[in-house]
């Protein structure tokens, strides 16, 4: 099914959903329509059991701006906005959305990621970025401080100075830059973009899902807990994984020296 939202496109094949942010005219900027938008695509595939994987991207020559600005138009004096709400209401949701779905959410970011957009493709579980895009922590240029999980994924990713160097001064990290620092997975050629957001479709219908989810789970775990704890949880999830259809199938392909054929469950 593909629908057409009014900020953002939505598709859904093989158990695959896509989110395109679609308001190429300000780089996608965020509006409070566009987090409805992703809102309700959202609740779609959180209510689906055949899902097996999620790809965010978006239209023209920007991934996303962050917030869009004119929502934040200066009040009358003696007026003060609470930017704390949309932080609540919006952001904070979406980020821990995109890490709580059971199957890996993939950004493919297609152009600059600036603000919350940035934060908001750091939020999911990997990302590529075209050769021409680039990622800016542009909150202190507004005198803001990087939120919707900025100060969350940088350090842990690129470490403290690095992300101290690109929240102070705003300066622009290219998507080359960015793979090398290890904030990113892989910085592609802009001429793959299409090819490559097909392949990665395929993979995440064709993948073994349980163990992908595990495999996330996992991961995230890893931030708070000891190594016995960790190994603990390991044990315990691949004791799940063991008694999958992905696993059998695995194991039988291998002997017989076949690609496996994972149903996801
Ligand atoms: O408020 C809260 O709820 C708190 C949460 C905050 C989260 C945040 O994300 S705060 C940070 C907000 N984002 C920014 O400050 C980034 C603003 N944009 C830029 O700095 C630049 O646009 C870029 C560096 C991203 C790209 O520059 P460039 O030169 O490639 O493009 P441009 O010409 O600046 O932008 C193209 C158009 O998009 C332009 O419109 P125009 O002149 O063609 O009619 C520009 O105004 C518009 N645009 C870009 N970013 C935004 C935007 N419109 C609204 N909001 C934006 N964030």
């Amino acid at each position: 099914m593909a629908y057409e939202y009014q900020h953002v496109k939505f598709d859904y094949q093989d158990g695959v959903g896509r989110i395109t942010l679609n308001r190429p005219d300000t780089l996608n900027s965020f509006t409070q329509v566009m987090h409805e938008d992703i809102k309700a695509a959202l609740s779609f595939m959180e209510s689906r059991d055949d899902l097996r994987g999620l790809i965010i991207t978006a239209t023209g020559r920007g991934f996303c701006a962050g917030q869009d600005l004119s929502e934040r138009k200066p009040l009358p004096p003696g007026q003060k906005r609470d930017l704390g709400l949309g932080l609540e209401n919006n952001y904070r949701p979406l980020v821990l959305r995109l890490r709580a779905l059971p199957v890996p959410v993939v950004c493919m970011v297609n152009g600059v990621a600036a603000g919350a957009g940035a934060s908001v493709a750091l939020a999911c579980d990997i990302v590529f970025a075209v050769e021409s895009a680039k990622f800016i922590q542009a909150f202190s240029k507004i005198g803001l401080l990087p939120d919707a999980g900025g100060t969350h994924f940088w350090p842990r990713m690129v470490g403290t100075q690095r992300s101290m160097g690109a929240a102070l001064f705003a300066e622009p990290v290219s998507a080359r830059q960015a793979e090398e620092w290890g904030l990113i997975w892989r910085c592609i050629p802009d001429a793959d973009l299409e090819s490559r957001l097909a392949a990665l479709h395929e993979t995440l219908a064709n993948g073994p899902t349980r163990a992908y989810a595990a495999t996330k789970q996992a991961i995230y775990a890893s931030d708070a807990n000891t190594l016995e704890a960790q190994m603990d949880y390991e044990t315990q999830l691949q004791r799940e994984l063991g008694y999958t259809d992905d696993y059998l199938e695995g194991m039988v392909a291998f002997g017989e020296k076949r690609k496996p054929r994972f149903t996801g469950r």
